[in-house]
């Protein structure tokens, strides 16, 4: 692909018809409010979000901030890592698997920090008996909204989260005057304070010194007041703008009586000063209130709708049409789970992706973490952090081919943090150069094995190379915008994974270099005894990332004309790395010895990584591996593979990179009938229940994207992977490595 060519339309004819209706539904709407937090509609502008129920008598905002964690920077690192380093590598050598992961856990140092609840606004309605319920979050205007009739009257609410002006905003109003009557109050799962301040309801409190993520049973998994009397301080405030009717604030709440209409402004903020800071108070979030003061509603809507159409806009798409547009979502849901044939809900799935990014990941903010931001619990399934050996990449697999490249663009600060805080994780736990990260990272960036000194199974716990994997998505950014100051920005972080990969290769014995110890994610081997183990030694992923890296750094420091010497060295090292392997099935290896698998069906498929998200293997440039990568798939999806919404979602990518419409979209329509809920987040099963977890979005819009369009080897390939299904449609905006931004479907002369 020319590296200046900046604008590509492609024109086809085949495949996809021409002059296909372009699909208007991009709803999600319900005949009833929401009862359960997971039934609730997302709404919020990277930093501040809501879930929005939609309640008749009473509504509840559930209510976050990005910023808002437990605990502060604390030592994580553990210098007892590199006194057994050596002994965990001869244990390996010598095959004794077992003793390996039981001396791994002293490497490990202490739980990461979780993610809080912000608290809820509710208000409550002296509603008489509602009909023509309808809620509903329209994705293109980043609206959610409520209308019924009541007493003879329409009722109409609106909640969105204004990028643009920093708050959240409700609006209330009725076709009759002076009908809108209703009573807010702010409360938290978290230790806080409620009050009536001035013009605005208050709500202060300040988040737990320490909380144990959930999945260790722990006596004391919440710490409010530690010795030093650390944790983070938090401020919501509430204004309301009424007109006609009154308006009193009190201690009790802020109640409107008689309005025609009435706004909400919400602010919220924390004592959060950088992931290195201790986070300090007080916490005022009145300048941002008064900020927006001066400006009508009419004018804060148009502007929240015209910053989120600039990003949300890039991208449409038609798969075809659907009868079943017309059926509140929920029911629609139902339907295609008896019966999969609406392409429109897949679009409508697809656009999701994009909205819950726009809405979970703007420049400045956090990254999108295992819930976006979205959370109402204090302890959340896995501190609703950022799980780095898959679901926080997977969150940013969409953002450059769907169009949102500057959403990508939290991810890249976080890196940035970790590069910092992993350098000295690597120079006190491995004696290495450069940094390295693990498994959980957490708002303080949390470097190293996370495991309550010893809890953590090696397989997660000790996983050392979300380094290399969170630099490819440097590289990629650089690959789809070729923006050089960028570049150049991040290429130390970069060089910086890479000289802690070339101090952690070791020789294997026979003159190759391999790396030990070594977890392929989360999944086990059977060792010599035939009892499950975790720790070995060149797992393919290892491989996988790390000539990756080291081929990227090179190919980057040519482009900007620097360390030559370097990028020799790393040529070498690549070169004396062990190679991939087929293994017995014809499947290709996960792990350097072909070990018989306990769980056949595990749900992590980390050895493919050179299919997806790495472009090392295609039909063209390695045919064999390409091929053999199949076969690992059959027989991890034959075995039960899929189960939980990312590894399906996953799944859907790999089947794109291999070309396999047909598979590719039979996994999608899993996606939708086994892993997603009412209001169409993913699920991840929990015992006989499930929770939410967003990887599986985003991994499901990336890999609709992908099945319409990819860009590796310097060429677009457009829909190499179109099912039967999608007969006719059209997709625009979607972009390509090279800088281009290409439209499917319609005949360009
Ligand atoms: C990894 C996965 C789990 C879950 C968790 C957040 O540990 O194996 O399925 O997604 O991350």
């Amino acid at each position: 692909m020319k590296a200046t060519r900046r604008e590509f339309i492609a024109a086809v004819s085949g495949a996809l018809a021409l002059g296909a209706e372009t699909s208007n539904d991009l709803k999600l709407w319900y005949r009833q409010p929401a009862s359960i937090w997971t039934d609730a509609l997302p709404v919020g502008n990277g930093r501040l979000g809501a879930m929005v129920f939609g309640g008749i008598e009473t509504e509840r905002l559930a209510l976050n901030e990005d910023t808002l964690w437990s605990g502060s920077p604390k030592p994580w690192n553990n210098r007892d890592a590199k006194k057994v380093l050596p002994e965990v590598r001869r244990l390996v050598m010598e095959e004794k698997y077992h003793e390996a992961d039981a001396l791994s856990k002293k490497m490990q140092g202490p739980y990461n920090q979780s993610y809080q609840p912000l608290g809820n606004l509710v208000l409550k309605f002296e509603a008489p008996d509602a009909t023509d319920y309808r809620r509903e979050l329209d994705l293109d205007s980043a609206i959610a909204s409520v209308t019924y009739r009541a007493g003879g009257a329409v009722f109409t609410r609106e909640v969105f989260c204004s990028a643009k002006d920093r708050v959240m905003v409700a609006r209330l109003t009725c076709d009759q005057p002076e009908k809108i009557q209703f009573i807010a109050s702010l409360d938290s799962p978290v230790r806080s304070q409620s009050s009536g301040s001035g013009d605005d309801l208050r709500l202060t409190g300040k988040a737990p010194a320490h909380v144990d993520p959930n999945y260790f049973r722990t006596a004391n998994p919440i710490v409010y007041d530690d010795e030093e009397g650390n944790g983070m301080r938090f401020e919501c405030r509430v204004r309301a703008i009424h007109e006609g009717g009154k308006l009193v604030v009190d201690a009790s709440g802020l109640s409107v009586d008689g309005a025609d209409a009435a706004t909400l402004f919400i602010a919220a903020a924390t004592g959060y000063r950088g992931y290195d800071q201790m986070p300090d108070g007080p916490v005022d979030c009145r300048p941002v209130l008064d900020a927006v003061a001066n400006k009508t509603y009419a004018q804060v809507r148009a502007d929240h709708v015209a910053d989120h159409q600039k990003l949300f806009r890039r991208v449409s798409i038609d798969l075809g049409h659907s009868s079943r547009s017309a059926l509140p979502t929920d029911e629609r849901l139902k339907a295609f789970q008896a019966n999969p044939d609406d392409p429109g809900l897949l679009a409508l799935y697809f656009q999701y992706g994009r909205y819950l990014l726009i809405a979970s990941s703007r420049p400045g903010s956090q990254p999108a973490n295992l819930q976006g931001i979205w959370n109402d619990q204090i302890r959340p399934p896995w501190s609703s952090n950022w799980t780095a050996n898959m679901n926080v990449q997977m969150n940013y697999w969409p953002a450059e081919t769907c169009n949102l490249s500057e959403c990508h663009e939290p991810l890249f600060d976080l890196i940035e943090g970790l590069s910092v805080t992993g350098a000295e994780t690597a120079k006190a736990n491995y004696g290495t150069s450069g940094w390295v990260s693990h498994h959980n990272v957490d708002l303080w960036r949390q470097s190293a094995p996370v495991g309550n000194y010893g809890g953590g199974d090696p397989k997660w716990a000790n996983w050392p190379m979300s380094g290399p994997w969170f630099c490819a998505h440097l590289w990629e950014h650089y690959l789809f915008t070729e923006d050089k100051k960028f570049l150049e920005r991040v290429y130390p972080v970069m060089k910086g994974a890479a000289e802690f990969c070339v101090d952690w290769l070791i020789e294997d014995g026979h003159g190759k270099l391999t790396t030990c110890p070594s977890f392929s994610p989360e999944n086990e081997f059977r060792a010599p005894d035939g009892k499950p183990a975790q720790t070995s030694a060149g797992c393919t992923m290892d491989l996988a990332l790390i000539r990756e890296l080291f081929s990227n750094c090179m190919e980057a420091s040519r482009i900007l004309g620097t360390d030559a010497e370097f990028r020799a060295g790393l040529a070498q090292k690549r070169a004396r790395m062990i190679p991939y392997q087929i293994g017995k099935h014809g499947q290709f290896q996960e792990w350097s010895k072909d070990f018989e698998e306990p769980e056949p069906g595990h749900r992590h498929m980390a050895h493919l990584y050179p299919l997806h998200p790495g472009s090392e293997f295609t039909a063209r440039k390695m045919p064999e591996f390409w091929k053999a990568s199949r076969v690992s798939l059959e027989r991890r999806i034959a075995a039960g593979g899929g189960q939980t919404g990312w590894s399906r979602a996953w799944a859907i990518n790999f089947w794109a990179r291999l070309f396999d419409g047909e598979k590719a979209h039979e996994s999608l329509c899993r996606l939708l009938d086994h892993s997603t809920g009412p209001n169409l987040f993913d699920t991840h099963p929990a015992g006989k229940s499930w929770i939410f977890q967003i990887d599986g979005n985003f991994g499901g819009t990336a890999a609709v994207a992908e099945m319409l369009l990819q860009s590796h080897e310097g060429e677009i390939n457009i829909l190499p992977a179109l099912p039967k299904a999608w007969p006719t449609g059209e997709v625009k905006g979607l972009r390509a490595r090279g800088g281009a931004t290409v439209e499917i479907g319609r005949a360009h002369v």
